[in-house]
């Protein structure tokens, strides 16, 4: 039998990712919004890893609530870390400059604030943390991360939030210039839906498609 995944998201981008990257698996994806669950909640931690769980079993416990005990909850807490900025934007990559800012001004202002800064020097990573809660409560979580560059300009029409500013060097592009699969085969989110698919399966929770 397939179980229902519901996922505690309310970023358009991501959903999109992952409903790709999960195509492959026999599970019934859920955005949190389909189920009617509403994805306020106060990210109160201070690490990727408390953030992802305090959404997953948020979600959880909402769902619970409605009388859904058969669901796996996952939810993602990512972001940017510039090397240069001490790891900013980091945990507050989507509030930096303000939840309602657009990418554009917080992409320039990022490429600002490394004015003159040679190539060496402009390390940055994305990072995922993938959370799951199961129906019994158990909740654990995996993290996958992709290294790269801040880019000198903005570049690239795909992707989400600072893809157009995040050059990798393996492929010589923006990640906003990677189509979606091509993003996905490479992505911080990509590694660490893997990594929580294998999870599943070992535990005998999800099958191959
Ligand atoms: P949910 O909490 O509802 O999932 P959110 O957008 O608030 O959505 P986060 O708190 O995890 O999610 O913030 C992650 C931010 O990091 C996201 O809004 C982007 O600005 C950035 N980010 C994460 N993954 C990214 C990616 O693959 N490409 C570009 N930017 C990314």
């Amino acid at each position: 039998m397939s179980v229902n995944i519901i996922f505690a998201t309310g970023n358009q981008g991501k959903m999109r990712e992952i409903r790709e990257i999960m195509k492959d698996t026999d599970a019934v994806l859920y955005s949190a919004k389909e189920k009617n669950i509403s994805t306020d909640v106060e990210e109160t931690g201070a690490t990727f890893e408390e953030n992802a769980v305090i959404k997953a079993k948020d979600a959880y416990e909402k769902g619970l609530a409605a009388g859904i005990t058969d669901a796996v909850y996952l939810s993602d807490d990512s972001g940017l870390e510039v090397d240069y900025l001490n790891k900013e934007p980091g945990v507050y990559s989507a509030r930096y400059m303000g939840e309602d800012t657009s990418y554009d001004i917080k992409n320039d202002a990022i490429i600002e604030r490394l004015n003159g800064v040679p190539d060496e020097k402009r390390t940055a990573r994305f990072v995922s943390v993938i959370a799951a809660v199961l129906p019994g409560g158990e909740s654990f979580y995996v993290r996958g991360e992709l290294e790269g560059r801040i880019g000198y300009e903005r570049k690239g029409q795909y992707g989400f939030g600072y893809d157009p500013i995040f050059y990798y060097p393996p492929l010589g592009c923006h990640t906003g210039e990677l189509l979606p699969e091509e993003k996905n085969a490479i992505s911080h989110r990509g590694k660490a839906l893997a990594l929580m698919k294998e999870e599943l399966v070992k535990r005998g929770i999800l099958g191959g498609r």
